[in-house]
């Protein structure tokens, strides 16, 4: 496959230092970074002559303590690993830019969002939450999706999820949230997975957690790629334009190919046969020159009209309707680089909601409030103290003066004699800045609070409900489906009744049906409502199609994956022709094989038919000619290929004397879907029309085994 040439690596080349004083230091010494034509060295500098063998007393004698050679290396071995995140220790990361369409000086000074032509570098980290840094990229979680703007005046971190609400509306619970979803402490069990007691015994007790679970047990889930996930800030943010006005602010990704999900079946066996699935695919795109985009819409409410909803603006686990408050697309983020190295950019990548710039700033929502501190204070034991700004990845690219000093790891060598504030010694460097329009120093948002010291809840927080009904109302019947499977998988899972029963009177304060179905499968009852009506609240919308995956569905094929099923004696006329056809649309055609020998003159395999089996694909076409058809007809793995497709409601197509395999597979003609025929052109046209819907929703019934 051909790499593509990845953009050089702009403002962001994380080599030794980006300060002005080190560029030409920087340059000069790029012997360090790259290795080409260099002598093995210690850690010193020294060269070493043999690194194969310890220093020992004689041929057969004892290692001896003096090799400080073999020491170095493996003292340094030793200490490789460093403790992985708490949460989101799985992720995949790549560079990129931010360009916002047009000026946003009427909501926000922050500099990045004020010139088109200007590029912000970025770095995004997207990651699943409970399993450890070795789980599998699809398992049933929330993912991550952390951006760093590399903005002119200091790093911004948008640090969101690809759900736009959350389990808790306190930071004090989180530890309580994640130890319940975390392995469980006696057996260290599951592992990316929240199908076990804990996690529902804590969420059944916790009904501010019903509006999230339910998201979570939704196809937003098991998205089809990092690449077709939206992304949301969550929180309520503040923007504030050059005249100190402020007004909240939502933020939300979009990704411009749309979104997508797997299912449950396809994720649960992607697991197991390639656990990198989406990690692969994010790289294969990058590498491809298939540049993920995602645009960036917010949705803004003046101050005047902070209670005129009824929910309250700085409770995180609701929504603001799009049918109340449209989104305002005002930029595209492109990820166009792979990062060189995963440790040390993508592990040492140090994100917090706490780093904003000018134009940005907090509300007094108190679960970002909390996570305004959890930040910095993990990375400090994560990344072995307080200088981790100092980690390449993470350096700003502004240039950054303090008198703060030393401490672990400290890379920086200050000049001067002077650190601290003010001084005469060194003619006062560095001084404050007063703040101003634009380039001026942070100043925070004044905001009037009074009020007594108290902990409480604040009641504009009490409703639980309104808004998961609101989901489960916008959900199309498929989504609906997958929705009480989900619910009846992970309950099924937990031993003892009395949680799984609790998690039911959650369900039916939601939707009585939804408690009913999800009933059946547990083999229980089915319960009533029986919140009271502040818990129930009331949601003025009850019904939004943005919600929805399926009804948002975008007709295109752009990017997706197609396997073409060929065996020797392939007619490479059609296996052209496919390629040629699914080019143009922007899709990406693999020939899979039974082996890696050739099936047709001039048309070498990407994989086999085991390597890559259906589950890696969203659509498989069967190419022509006699002996390919007869040879895949026998083969049991080439008809699962077809059949497993079929089930997972994949377009099909095939050509020619490939009929005769979707014959041996029983798979029912004149489906919708599955397009047959001996012009390439015509099966062609059909199976690129069945695969833009992404998957055939009319054949689930028949396909898929739908709950009750
Ligand atoms: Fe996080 N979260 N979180 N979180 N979170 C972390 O920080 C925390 C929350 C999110 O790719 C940790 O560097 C608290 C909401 C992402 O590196 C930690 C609370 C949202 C990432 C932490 C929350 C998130 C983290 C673990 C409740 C969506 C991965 C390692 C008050 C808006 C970032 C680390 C990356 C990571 C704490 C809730 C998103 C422990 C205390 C809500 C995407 O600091």
């Amino acid at each position: 496959m051909a790499t593509k040439k990845q953009p050089p690596a702009s403002g962001v080349a994380r080599t030794l230092s980006r300060s002005n004083t080190n560029k030409k230091v920087e340059s000069l010494e790029a012997f360090r970074t790259d290795a080409t034509g260099q002598a093995l060295t210690t850690n010193q500098g020294v060269k070493i002559a043999d690194n194969q063998n310890t220093l020992r007393a004689g041929e057969r004698g004892p290692s001896l303590l003096e090799d400080f050679i073999m020491r170095e290396k493996i003292t340094h071995f030793d200490h490789e690993r460093i403790p992985e995140r708490i949460v989101h220790a799985r992720g995949s990361a790549a560079h990129g830019v931010f360009k916002v369409y047009e000026s946003q000086a009427g909501l926000t000074k922050a500099a990045f969002l004020q010139d088109p032509s200007k590029e912000t570098p970025v770095y995004v980290r997207f990651s699943t939450v409970q399993g450890s840094r070795g789980s599998a990229d699809t398992v049933r979680d929330v993912r991550g999706f952390a951006v760093k703007f590399y903005t002119d005046e200091g790093n911004f971190d948008l640090v969101g999820n690809n759900m736009p609400v959350f389990f808790i509306q306190d930071a004090i619970k989180f530890p309580d949230f994640v130890h319940a979803v975390k392995p469980e402490p006696h057996n260290e069990m599951p592992q990316g997975a929240s199908a076990h007691d804990t996690f529902w015994d804590f969420v059944s007790l916790v009904p501010e957690s019903a509006h999230m679970v339910l998201w979570t047990m939704s196809d937003r889930a098991i998205p089809r790629s990092l690449r077709t996930m939206e992304g949301f800030g969550i929180h309520t943010f503040r923007f504030v334009d050059a005249q100190g006005n402020g007004r909240f602010v939502k933020f939300h990704w979009r990704p411009t190919i749309g979104s997508a999900s797997l299912l449950w079946d396809e994720a649960q066996k992607l697991a197991g046969k390639d656990s990198d699935f989406h990690r692969r695919d994010l790289w294969e795109a990058i590498d491809n020159g298939d540049y993920p985009e995602w645009e960036l819409g917010v949705q803004i409410v003046e101050e005047a009209d902070e209670h005129k909803f009824d929910f309250d603006l700085l409770d995180p686990t609701k929504i603001i309707p799009e049918e109340l408050v449209p989104l305002k697309m005002i930029g595209k983020l492109t990820l166009n680089r792979n990062p060189e190295n995963f440790f040390a950019e993508t592990e040492q990548v140090a994100f917090c909601p706490g780093h904003i710039v000018p134009g940005i700033d907090f509300t007094n929502d108190p679960l970002l409030q909390g996570r305004l501190f959890s930040y910095t204070d993990t990375q400090i034991s994560r990344l072995g103290g307080p200088n981790f700004h100092e980690i390449p990845i993470n350096r700003p690219l502004a240039p950054l003066h303090n008198g703060q000093r030393d401490a672990m790891h400290r890379q920086t060598i200050p000049k001067g004699q002077a650190s601290y504030e003010p001084n005469s010694i060194d003619g006062g460097w560095p001084k404050e800045t007063a703040p101003a329009a634009a380039g001026g120093g942070f100043e925070s948002y004044t905001e009037r609070v009074e009020g007594s010291k108290i902990r409480v809840r604040s009641p504009s927080f009490k409703d639980h409900y309104s808004q998961a009904t609101l989901f489960w109302n916008s959900m199309t019947d498929p989504e609906k489906d997958h929705i009480v499977g989900a619910y009846s998988f992970e309950l099924s899972k937990v031993e003892r009744k009395n949680i799984r029963e609790r998690q039911l009177g959650i369900l039916a304060n939601i939707d009585e049906t939804l408690a009913a179905r999800v009933a059946v499968n547990l083999g229980l009852p089915a319960p009533k409502k029986n919140a009271d009506a502040d818990e129930l609240g009331k949601s003025s919308v009850t019904e939004s199609p943005a919600l929805s995956i399926i009804a948002k569905t975008k007709p295109s094929i752009k990017t997706r994956k197609v396997a073409i099923l060929a065996a020797p004696g392939a007619d490479a006329a059609s296996i052209k022709a496919v390629q040629d056809a699914l080019k143009a649309e922007g899709a990406r055609a693999l020939v899979i094989s039974p082996t890696l020998g050739s099936p047709a003159q001039g048309v070498e395999p990407d994989a086999t038919i085991l390597g890559m089996p259906s589950i890696m694909f969203d659509g498989v076409i069967v190419a022509g000619g006699k002996d390919s058809a007869k040879a895949l007809a026998e083969s049991g793995d080439a008809r699962h290929f077809v059949l497993e497709a079929f089930k997972h409601l994949k377009a099909i197509g095939a050509i020619g004397d490939g009929e005769d395999v979707l014959a041996a597979a029983h798979l029912p003609g004149g489906e919708e879907g599955v397009a047959v025929g001996s012009d390439a052109k015509a099966v062609l046209k059909t199976f690129i029309e069945a695969m833009s819907k992404h998957r055939v929703w009319s054949r689930a019934q028949k396909a898929e085994s739908v709950p009750a």
